[in-house]
């Protein structure tokens, strides 16, 4: 058995930026819209007026400040509240291909890593843009990978869930190196018309090079353990796939779209993830006492607050918990990762920290780390 390690990490982030206000405006400017085309049905009663959002109420709600997105001008238009994305033939890479290949570069650049030194690639990620070939083999092959490719969705734990086949695969000889890639394309997926839920997402994608551990140098972050686990709920759903077509579904049905109980979430999730991490950290004989930082899913701010008083039995500082959801908001899968790239520079080593998600599913996924 090899010791496996996460080499590096990469991020592509998305050119557009969309602030909280520009949201808003937009939103309120669609519920305008809306009101005005049905206000006799409004006035009749039998329909209800969309009311409008509010900058504070996100903020105070998600602690999210804005989000990039691939496209913003048809999000902002009120006629139209998706992203404008144009198709691309066949003899292009995809779009998720394509931003997978950016991040994938960014973390084989800063490892210093050939792709050929890589044996496979998996891409793990909330939604596929196709179903088939596998996203995971078009970027593998735009990346010169050799070896395998596979595509994996555990929704917000896809990242999480992956590191643990990455680290199986190198741990057993099966691979040298596995690339994951979380190409987080969330915009067409969430319901911009929704006031409930049209602040959550940000596009956006990161990388992960999981290896053996005496292949690369010191001061990667060994694995020490990875945990995984699943609770069927209808919480967090979206019923959009193949055989919507078939079901002869309006493709504007609302449930076709990202939805949510955010409050059942939010109360189911919390004590499931900080009881996770605490069972984890002890099957490897540690408690979250001796932990640096935890790299926690970054969906809604005061969910971050409760897990980490609830793991360290007082207020977690940005130091123990970094939050990066105010300026991305939530990457589904790609949240814990953007945590980690960003804040791991500063670990001494044998310092630990733990990378967890949760999410649809539910789904719960940790990785214990430490610094070598
Ligand atoms: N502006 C003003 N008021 C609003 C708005 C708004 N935008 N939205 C709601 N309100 C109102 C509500 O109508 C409600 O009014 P009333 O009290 O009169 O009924 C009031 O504000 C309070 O609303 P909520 O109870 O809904 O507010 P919460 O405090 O619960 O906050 C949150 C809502 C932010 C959604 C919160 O519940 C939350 O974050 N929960 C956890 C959510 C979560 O983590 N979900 C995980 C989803 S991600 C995942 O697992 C991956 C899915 C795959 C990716 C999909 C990509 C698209």
């Amino acid at each position: 058995m090899h010791r496996v390690c996460i080499s590096s990490t990469g991020l592509f982030t998305p050119p557009h930026v969309i602030s909280n206000a520009e949201l808003v405006d937009a939103f309120n400017r669609f519920a305008e819209l809306e009101n005005t085309a049905n206000a006799a049905d409004i006035a009749a009663g039998k329909r209800t007026a969309v009311p409008s959002s509010s900058v504070e109420f996100i903020e105070k709600a998600s602690g999210i400040q804005q989000r990039y997105v691939l496209e913003k001008s048809g999000v902002l238009d009120p006629t139209r509240m998706r992203p404008r994305l144009a198709s691309r033939p066949d003899s292009e890479i995809s779009l998720m291909a394509d931003i997978a290949v950016q991040a994938g570069r960014d973390a084989l650049k800063r490892a210093g890593k050939k792709p050929a030194a890589v044996d496979g690639v998996i891409c793990a990620a909330a939604n596929m843009q196709r179903a088939y070939p596998a996203m995971a083999i078009e970027i593998q092959h735009a990346l010169g990978i050799g070896g395998f490719g596979f595509d994996m969705n555990v929704a917000c734990s896809s990242a999480t869930f992956a590191i643990e086949m990455a680290a199986n695969a190198v741990k057993s000889g099966a691979a040298r190196a596995v690339l994951i890639v979380n190409p987080e394309i969330t915009s067409p997926h969430l319901a911009w018309k929704d006031r409930d839920c049209h602040f959550i997402f940000g596009d956006v994608c990161t990388a992960i090079l999981v290896e053996r551990l005496v292949d690369a140098p010191v001061g990667v972050f060994e694995v020490l353990g990875t945990k995984l686990v699943t609770s069927f709920s209808n919480a967090i759903r979206n019923n959009a796939g193949f055989m919507t077509r078939s079901e002869d579904r309006d493709p504007d049905d609302r449930d076709l779209l990202f939805y949510q109980e955010g409050r059942k979430v939010f109360k189911e999730v919390c004590p499931m993830a900080a009881s996770h991490i605490g069972s984890h950290l002890a099957s490897l004989d540690l408690t979250p006492g001796d932990v640096r930082r935890f790299w926690l899913h970054q969906a809604n701010l005061a969910m971050n607050q409760l897990i980490g008083r609830k793991l360290l039995g007082r207020d977690a500082t940005p130091d123990d918990a970094p939050v990066i959801l105010n300026e991305f908001a939530n990457t589904a899968s790609a949240g814990s990762i953007i945590a980690f790239h960003r804040h791991h520079d500063d670990f001494r080593k044998d310092e630990v920290g733990v990378i967890c998600s949760f999410g649809a599913g539910y789904s719960i996924g940790s990785a214990v780390l430490r610094r070598t």
